[in-house]
């Protein structure tokens, strides 16, 4: 029997796929031929998602801790067990601190609607309860605020036009790393390629140019490249006559960007600003695709809106295969609304932000945050400042619950645990972001052991606590067809995706000059941030590795083989000047902490700056991470993380 699904996993891709079965048993898993996109491919990393999904460290039965926090010492307790000590510690909570001393933690190891961080599984229940309310501003807020602010909509370019592209700028992206199906239109359009990053990555080693700016510099590059293209007069009068607001203001900001002044901002020579100008000034279309790396640093918010003006300026917007493409969210319209109920909420409860939670945890008051719910997050391994969420997790009277597969750094601070779902053995509906299309997910399997969905587990829930509000016990069912409504459900069920139409862009008149970011206290004209981190050691990038996705897949033994142990990239430059030997075992340090790793020396990084992949788990790796040195600073927009404005030291062990 074959089953279609969906790719579970916080990638642009979100691919549909064929799951074979054999007795109740899932013996193959493969990409869809028929979509578009998957076009039959997974990944590296999926391709052993099966194995993941039997592995025998996989958890099976909710446990209670039995030593220390962080001692992972665990005993095998009864669903019946569990749910009574949530219950109880829970209403004794909320009776002494009020609703808000819990927070429902949502992460992204599960883009579902239904059972992941798109649809906040437990919303309803939490509402009803009056708990604080999540933002997840862990990935990709600062970068859709900004482009939000420019064009009324994050919703960019269809990926699948980038085919019609001549040249196409892969700025702060590699697709070729984290979500590579977007490569063959980028292969199909026979366009000129330039990659735009600090990092000499696999994807730019199949460009026609790299530029390797300073991190953080990208919204002056943009502005010097914006400064040649005006000088020719190569701007679209027409297009920003019709289109657009701000220009002469805007182009007044634009002729203070001069390549001389940009090259000293962007660590990038004078001739690569001008020849790249007056290359995009005579190719038409030009598309941007950039993602999420680029923005993770304090001005993020603000070079994603200076991005998505320069195809204003070109007239670009207008144009087939031009425009910008950062994320094609914006362009699902489903009723999220009828989902997860916030009309439950018994008065308005405040918003604790995902990035912030050794903040949260330490010092919020009035009240404290008393019960955690983690579900599908591992913030031991991927939250900023790796110390203080150690900390907030070790405090002895916090009630941590963690919903989870497998037994992670995370897991090792909770008081009890439950076993969910994996995708083959739940109902659910992704939305790529990376195309246009809704993914349906069928079940395919029984789950192992005593795994519940994230769905039932707070049906379950919610009858322990004696709640009578119908709306707690709808069915999966019911809640894809309140989501969904409009779609076409049964044939999104039976050919397993549908493409959405997606909306206008710009949505109304582009702002150069953003009435929107100025009623969000911001200001009115786009300009240049500049990075935040303090100190003069080198910018730290850690960016997505190729066989891990964030922290799921450190703990399965192929691809952590595959991965090798901690490295860290120095320029040649940078190591000659600390002494430091190719294969030298190094400390990577800075005020908030430091973690171990092996130094490869190699021009990849331009000087000032250093890599290492994201993803790798504490406990494997003595106790600390790349993100022990990253802080829990918001970036300029939307409370967004800023993992690559990371200032460090690096020192011979
Ligand atoms: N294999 C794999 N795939 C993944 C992931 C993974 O962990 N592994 N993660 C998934 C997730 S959660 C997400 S959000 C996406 C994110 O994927 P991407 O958007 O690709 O984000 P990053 O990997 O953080 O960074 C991408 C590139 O931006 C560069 N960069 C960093 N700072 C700057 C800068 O200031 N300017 C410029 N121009 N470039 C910069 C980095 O060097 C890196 O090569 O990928 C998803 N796909
Ligand atoms: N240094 C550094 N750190 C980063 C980044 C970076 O660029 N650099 N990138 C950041 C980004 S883009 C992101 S999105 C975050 C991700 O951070 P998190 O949201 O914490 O995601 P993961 O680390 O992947 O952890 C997800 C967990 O959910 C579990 N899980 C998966 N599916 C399900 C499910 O259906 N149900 C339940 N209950 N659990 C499930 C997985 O086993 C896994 O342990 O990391 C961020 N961390
Ligand atoms: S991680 Fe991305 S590329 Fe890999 S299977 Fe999932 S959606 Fe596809
Ligand atoms: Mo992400």
């Amino acid at each position: 029997m074959k089953v279609l699904g969906a790719c579970p996993l916080d990638c642009p891709d979100a691919c549909s796929w064929v799951v074979t079965v054999e007795d109740g048993v899932a013996t193959g898993l493969r990409g869809n031929k028929e979509h578009p996109v998957t076009r039959g491919a997974l990944c590296v990393k999926v391709n052993r998602y099966l194995e993941q999904v039997g592995a025998p460290d996989r958890l099976r039965y909710p446990m209670r801790r039995t030593g220390p926090k962080g001692s992972g010492r665990f005993e095998r307790i009864s669903w019946d067990d569990a749910l009574d000590e949530i219950a109880n510690r829970l209403t004794g909570i909320i009776d002494e601190f009020g609703g808000e001393a819990v927070w429902p933690f949502h992460g992204t190891g599960s883009l579902g609607y239904l059972q992941g961080m798109e649809g906040y599984p437990g919303r309803r229940l939490f509402n009803l309860l009056g708990a604080s309310h999540h933002r997840p501003t862990i990935c990709s807020v600062a970068g859709s605020a900004g482009v939000r602010y420019t064009l009324g909509t994050s919703g960019g370019m269809d990926p699948e036009d980038l085919a019609q592209s001549r040249l196409i700028l892969l700025w702060g992206t590699n697709p070729l790393s984290s979500g590579h199906h977007v490569w063959k239109f980028i292969q199909d359009s026979g366009a000129y390629l330039v990659s735009i990053d600090p990092v000499r990555t696999k994807t730019s080693e199949r460009c026609d140019e790299h530029l390797a700016p300073l991190p953080g510099t990208d919204a002056a590059l943009a502005l010097g490249l914006l400064h040649v293209i005006v000088a020719r007069g190569a701007q679209d009068d027409a297009f920003i006559a019709e289109h657009t607001e701000g220009w002469p203001e805007f182009r007044d900001l634009i002729a203070e960007y001069t390549p001389e002044r940009v090259a000293a901002i962007t660590g990038l020579a004078v001739e690569q600003i001008v020849g790249l100008g007056e290359r995009i000034a005579r190719t038409r279309p030009t598309a941007i695709r950039a993602s999420q790396g680029m923005q993770r640093h304090a001005g993020g918010g603000m070079a994603l809106r200076v991005l998505a003006c320069l195809p204003g300026v070109t007239g670009d917007w207008a144009i087939p295969g031009g425009g910008l493409h950062y994320s094609t969210s914006g362009h699902f319209r489903l009723d999220l609304a009828a989902l997860v109920r916030d009309d439950l909420l018994p008065h308005p409860v405040r918003t604790l932000s995902m990035t912030k939670l050794g903040e949260n945890l330490l010092e919020t008051e009035n009240p404290p945050v008393k019960a955690l719910f983690v579900i599908g997050a591992n913030p031991v391994g991927s939250n900023p400042d790796q110390r203080r969420v150690i900390e907030g997790l070790s405090r002895e009277d916090l009630f941590t619950v963690v919903l989870e597969h497998f037994g992670t750094d995370t897991v090792d601070y909770a008081d009890i645990v439950l076993p969910a779902t994996m995708q083959p053995e739940h109902l659910d509906v992704l939305a790529g972001y990376g195309h246009l299309y809704l993914i349906w997910n069928e079940p395919a399997i029984e789950p192992p052991g005593e795994c519940l969905s994230t769905t039932e587990t707070f049906r379950r829930l919610a009858r322990r606590l004696g709640l009578t509000e119908p709306a707690l016990y709808d069915s999966d069912d019911e809640l894809m067809r309140q989501l969904l409504t409009g779609h076409d459900l049964d044939r999104l069920r039976a050919d397993g995706f549908l493409k959405v139409q997606p909306g206008p862009v710009p949505a109304g008149t582009l702002q150069f000059v953003s009435a929107r970011a100025e009623l969000a206290g911001h200001d009115p004209l786009p300009a240049y941030t500049p990075p935040a981190d303090p100190g003069d050691g080198l910018v730290l990038i850690s960016a997505a590795s190729q066989y891990f996705l964030n922290t799921i897949f450190g703990s399965n033994p192929e691809l952590r083989r595959r991965a090798g142990e901690s490295r860290i990239t120095l320029h040649p430059d940078d190591a000659a000047a600390r002494g430091i030997t190719d294969g030298a075992p190094v400390r990577v340090a800075n005020a908030r902490g430091s973690f171990d790793s092996i130094a490869e020396i190699s021009d990849r990084v331009r000087p000032g700056v250093a890599a290492t992949p994201k993803g790798r788990w504490a406990k494997f790796s003595g106790g600390a991470t790349v993100n022990a040195t990253i802080a829990e600073r918001d970036a300029d927009y939307g409370g967004g993380a800023v993992f690559h404005d990371n200032r460090v030291e690096v020192y011979p062990r």
